[in-house]
């Protein structure tokens, strides 16, 4: 889909926000944005015309400098997990189409384009005119393999520019966290919105309690077990009490973290909510009120409502529930080479379905009950579909069937169990390897029940409530 393009979407490289040595630290660098805006112009042009680029998406500067070496040469750039298995990291090399991977070894199959961190192209901002697809993030459904989500550039910059808003981000702030750099979490709000918002921005390489304490700066981004953790440590929590703002999302964050979060840092935490799909929807505001277990309100052009199974609209009265759908210019632009998953996604009348199960108040505040299907797990923030994990499961040659669900986990929110019928000649460990070996790490169970049978409906479909009631 090629739309025009709303102008540069990383308006702090294009100038006009003053520079810092240590506008961006990652991995042991500090690099201006002038240093980056140089190494990435000259990867640009050493991959413009690429139908796609892979990137392997190791929290490190030459990560940076592929994403934005591909968002400069209008190459749709696709984040590869870095610690994805073959099967994995196989499908999504072939289904996005990428002809090259940059991080690569040359070992995953596909021309490895290394990065230049000294390497000086250009020197000033040029960015592709148009609005094609700025990413190709992989998600996980309910079942198959995970699809791509096209995101424009369009989408992207109104998501940024909603959120910048909301949370009054702006190039007076410095960003801190430690996210994996694959997700709209990590990457598309923790890289490119210091890039669009001109902040400084510390990557922590991995989001510990420790790491969050030293960085000193003034907006820090986790996710719910990251925020639980912190809590957790009383001298590291009380260190961001000279923070500026708190901000928690990708899962739900338990009313007891935020109560000791807001106890320990003098600072309520601002939650918001979103999906790869829809990039970030909904959120507390930085002038606004921060009412635990909620996500606040709609950011600016987006709508949303809540349906009943019958698909007919439901009263925003906070008590009913309904499904939660939403529009505006954040939505992505399908899914890659899906028509069909595309369609059923959005209603005729043009809303998206999120899938997830939501209450609506007067006053407009939203509170996400759960997800409706039990087959779409959250665990540590990362979206694992069951599917995908019984599908690994399935292959090893001594299991007969896997069910997986996702059990309550005080520290993940949600952790994957798999219940098993194997003939005896394997143990829970070597499955859990079996997996880990295919997909990404966080996608392995943390736990193998071997069973004799699965309850099932008399259709024979598992009955994974029943599962779920017996942890
Ligand atoms: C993990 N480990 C296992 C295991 N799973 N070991 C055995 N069996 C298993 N099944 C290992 C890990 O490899 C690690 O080893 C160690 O156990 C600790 O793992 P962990 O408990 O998972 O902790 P950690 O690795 O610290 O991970 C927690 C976390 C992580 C919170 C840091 O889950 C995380 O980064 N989550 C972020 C997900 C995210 O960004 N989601 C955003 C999606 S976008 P070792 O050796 O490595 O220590 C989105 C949109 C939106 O949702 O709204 O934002
Ligand atoms: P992902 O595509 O990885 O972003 O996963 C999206 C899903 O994460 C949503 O459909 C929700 O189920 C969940 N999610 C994201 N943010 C929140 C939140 N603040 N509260 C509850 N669930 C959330």
């Amino acid at each position: 889909m090629d739309r025009a393009a709303t102008g540069p979407l990383l308006t702090a490289l294009a100038g006009g926000y003053g520079d810092a040595a240590d506008a961006l630290r990652i991995d042991g660098h500090a690099m201006s944005r002038e240093q980056l805006l140089g190494a990435a112009s000259a990867f640009a042009g050493r991959i413009a015309g690429a139908p796609a680029l892979a990137v392997l998406a190791r929290p490190s500067a030459e990560t940076v400098v592929a994403v934005v070496g591909g968002l400069l040469a209008g190459v749709p750039v696709v984040p590869l997990p870095p610690d994805s298995g073959p099967t994995e990291r196989g499908h999504i090399l072939k289904d996005s189409g990428a002809a090259l991977l940059a991080g690569g070894s040359g070992d995953e199959g596909i021309d490895p384009v290394a990065v230049d961190l000294a390497a000086r192209g250009g020197g000033s901002y040029r960015e592709t005119a148009s609005d094609g697809p700025a990413f190709v993030l992989y998600t996980s459904g309910t079942t198959g393999a995970p699809k791509g989500v096209l995101i424009s550039r369009s989408a992207l910059a109104a998501g940024l520019d909603g959120l910048a808003e909301a949370w009054q981000w702006t190039a007076e702030d410095t960003l801190v966290h430690g996210l994996p750099l694959f997700h709209v979490h990590g990457l598309l709000l923790g890289v490119l919105g210091a890039l669009r918002t001109g902040s400084k921005l510390v990557h922590t390489g991995r989001p510990t309690p420790a790491a969050y304490a030293e960085a000193r700066g003034s907006l820090y981004f986790g996710v719910p077990t990251v925020w639980s953790r912190l809590a957790a440590d009383e001298s590291a929590a009380r260190e961001l009490a000279s923070a500026r703002l708190l901000v928690s999302g990708s899962a739900p964050l338990p009313v007891p973290v935020f109560e000791r979060l807001a106890a320990l840092t003098g600072h309520r935490p601002i939650e918001r909510y979103g999906m790869t799909e829809s990039l970030i929807t909904v959120s507390t505001r930085a002038d606004g009120e921060r009412r635990p277990g909620s996500v606040g309100l709609p950011l600016p052009g987006v709508r949303t409502r809540l349906v009943g199974e019958d698909g007919r609209p439901l009263p925003a009265d906070g008590e009913t529930v309904g499904e939660l759908q939403v529009s505006g210019p954040t939505m992505f632009d399908g899914y890659l080479h899906r028509p069909e998953a595309t369609a059923e996604a959005w209603t005729a009348d043009g809303w998206f379905r999120t899938g997830d199960v939501a209450v609506i108040g007067p006053d407009g505040f939203h509170r996400i009950v759960g997800r409706a299907s039990v087959d779409l797990i959250k665990s540590g923030g990362y979206r694992i579909g069951a599917g995908e994990v019984e599908a690994a499961l399935r292959d090893h040659p001594a299991v007969a069937d896997a069910a997986v669900v996702g059990a309550p986990d005080a520290d993940l929110g949600q952790a994957v169990v798999a219940y098993v019928i194997a003939d005896g000649a394997v143990t829970g460990e070597q499955l859990t390897a079996f997996v880990a070996e295919r997909l990404s790490v966080h996608k392995r169970p943390r736990r193998v029940v071997l069973v004799e049978e699965l309850p099932r409906n008399a259709m024979g479909k598992v009955l994974k409530k029943q599962l779920l009631e017996r942890l």
